[in-house]
């Protein structure tokens, strides 16, 4: 694995996340905005604590490809809108049925099932509006990178993966099958986030196949990591109830392949996000430095 000693990875988090929630802040309406249940529950989730994995792999992509913080910003901004709105969604009562989220009580357990649900349309419809922000590059146009997250969020990707999720529990999934889910669920979200960040910048053609590959790697990667934490952590340690995936008999690797084979899996796809990065001659530390954070991570 490729160490980077020089680069302060917790320095470089902690910067990227408070630069992020500083704009999320100024691009949503204020909690004292009519009606103030609207906004002040759409501030609850987005400001309950969320790692902000999402915006800062826009940022770094988009900083591996010599781009502006400026134009970034606000795809990265709407990737954590995007990403939040499918958590409240998840965890209601028809979907996930969890109570905790972020280490907090989820939505519709604090503003009821009604608010938590259009907190959730609402932040997905603000994620565009903050999009619009960007501006299109030579390469790529304001309608390409709209499009972009309109895919990735759509019924091929987010809501397929959703869908396919919901349609298998209780059910025997194969290793393909977990996979179509993983792919669409996951990791649609965290490649677009990449991809955002090369576009903004207005990358290379190679530029934005190396950052697919590394997106789509550590996308997967992410969620065999999630399904080890299930059953390896506790709510406590999780900020979300532990457990779960086997209490509700869902697919996930560690079910089908067992815990050491999952984590070899893990291994295995973050190596190949690594080698990804090849094109981009170490100019992507920060990049390598991430995904090798969310394969050590504990929640
Ligand atoms: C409801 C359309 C719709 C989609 C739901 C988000 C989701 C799809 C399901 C939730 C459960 C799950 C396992 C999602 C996969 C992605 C994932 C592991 C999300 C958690 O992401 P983190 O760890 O969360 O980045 P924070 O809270 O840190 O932002």
């Amino acid at each position: 694995m490729p160490t980077s000693p020089a680069f302060d990875f917790e320095e470089y988090i902690r910067k990227h996340a408070l630069e992020i929630n500083q704009a999320l802040g100024e691009y949503l309406p204020s909690p004292r905005t009519k009606p103030v249940s609207i906004h002040q529950a759409m501030r609850y989730s987005l400001f309950a604590g969320g790692k902000r994995v999402r915006p800062i792999l826009t940022l770094a992509a988009a900083e591996a490809c010599n781009g502006s913080r400026a134009n970034a910003m606000p795809l990265a901004c709407a990737m954590e809108c995007i990403h939040t709105y499918s958590l409240i969604h998840d965890d209601l009562p028809s979907m996930d049925d969890d109570d905790f989220r972020r280490g907090q009580p989820t939505s519709h357990k604090v503003f009821g099932e009604g608010i938590a649900i259009l907190a959730g349309d609402a932040l997905l419809t603000q994620a565009i509006e903050i999009a619009t922000h960007a501006k299109g590059r030579s390469r790529y146009s304001h309608v390409d990178l709209i499009r972009e997250i309109t895919n990735a969020a759509g019924s091929l990707n987010l809501i397929a993966g959703q869908v396919a999720d919901l349609e298998a529990a209780g059910k025997k999934v194969t290793l393909s099958q977990l996979r179509y889910i993983h792919k669409r669920k996951t990791s649609a979200l965290l490649m677009c986030s990449v991809r955002l960040g090369g576009m903004s910048a207005n990358c290379t053609t190679n530029q934005l196949k190396a950052l697919t590959s590394f997106g789509n790697h550590v996308g997967l990667a992410f969620q065999v990591i999630d399904d080890i934490l299930d059953v390896t952590r506790n709510t406590e340690q999780l900020g979300k109830t532990a457990g779960k995936d086997e209490k509700a008999s869902k697919a996930t690797y560690p079910a089908i392949v067992g815990l050491k084979k999952s984590r070899a899996i893990a291994d295995q796809l973050t190596d190949k996000s690594f080698a990804a990065l090849k094109p981009f001659r170490g100019r992507a530390k920060a990049l390598e430095a991430i995904a090798r954070s969310l394969l050590k991570r504990e929640s």
